[in-house]
């Protein structure tokens, strides 16, 4: 059964877990109350993303959070994730689709209407939105798009959705009016100093809304 809760999505990225290991990092805001987990390491190769990704699997297990792989279907398929994240230059989602069958999570990010038109919803399970706002987490990321621009967004399919891009808590309440089902999130709690407190604290927003 293919299950996932978007509300609050962690993005790890290796360059701003400092703090803690991508491994500490993940179980703390899993404590704090993160409900669905991203690799996105841009440098491991697919050797390095798969040490780190069976780690986390093993980790993980029993949490009930899913372990979404970016842009890797190699690393995906080994790790045995519970999906994988694709971008417009990524591979293309009907083939991702082929390959893993249907029972895996296939998450793609949109920019712009030109592409949030060409999504198909029998293949993608949930669309990644974004950027919100600028960020230097994504260096050469596309046009921010605001909170009007996420809107106008959302509301081109039915598929599920998910905010990102320099989002934090004072953001919660903007994301789901919007329309989007939650937020992702790299810096707000990668590299803080109590990741598992930063993730509460967001959660705690988002609790509070419902
Ligand atoms: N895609 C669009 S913005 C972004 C990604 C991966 C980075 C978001 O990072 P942060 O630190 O939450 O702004
Ligand atoms: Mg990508």
């Amino acid at each position: 059964m293919k299950s996932f809760d978007l509300s609050l999505y962690l993005v790890l990225d290796p360059d701003l877990c400092r703090t803690h290991s991508m491994v500490e990092t993940a179980m703390a805001a899993i404590a704090g109350g993160a409900t669905i987990v991203q690799l996105r390491d841009k440098r491991a190769g697919t050797e390095g993303l798969i040490r780190i990704g069976r780690e986390l699997m093993d980790t993980m297990a029993g949490t009930g959070v899913p372990l979404i792989v970016n842009d890797d279907i190699d690393a995906a398929i080994a790790i045995g994730a519970h999906g994988l994240h694709v971008g417009q230059d990524d591979l293309p989602s009907a083939a991702a689709r082929e390959r893993l069958g249907r029972d895996k999570i296939i998450g793609l990010s949109i920019e712009d209407e030109t592409v949030a038109r060409k999504v198909d919803p029998a293949i993608v399970d949930y669309v990644g939105i974004g950027p919100v706002f600028a960020t230097e987490t994504k260096p050469g990321h596309k046009p921010a798009i605001g909170f009007d621009g996420l809107a106008h967004l959302v509301q081109i399919n039915d598929l599920p959705s998910v905010a990102i891009g320099g989002l934090k808590k004072e953001h919660v309440a903007p994301v789901f009016h919007a329309g989007s089902n939650g937020l992702a999130v790299v810096s707000a709690i990668c590299g803080q100093p109590d990741p598992e407190a930063a993730t509460r604290n967001i959660a705690d927003a988002i609790s509070a809304l419902k």
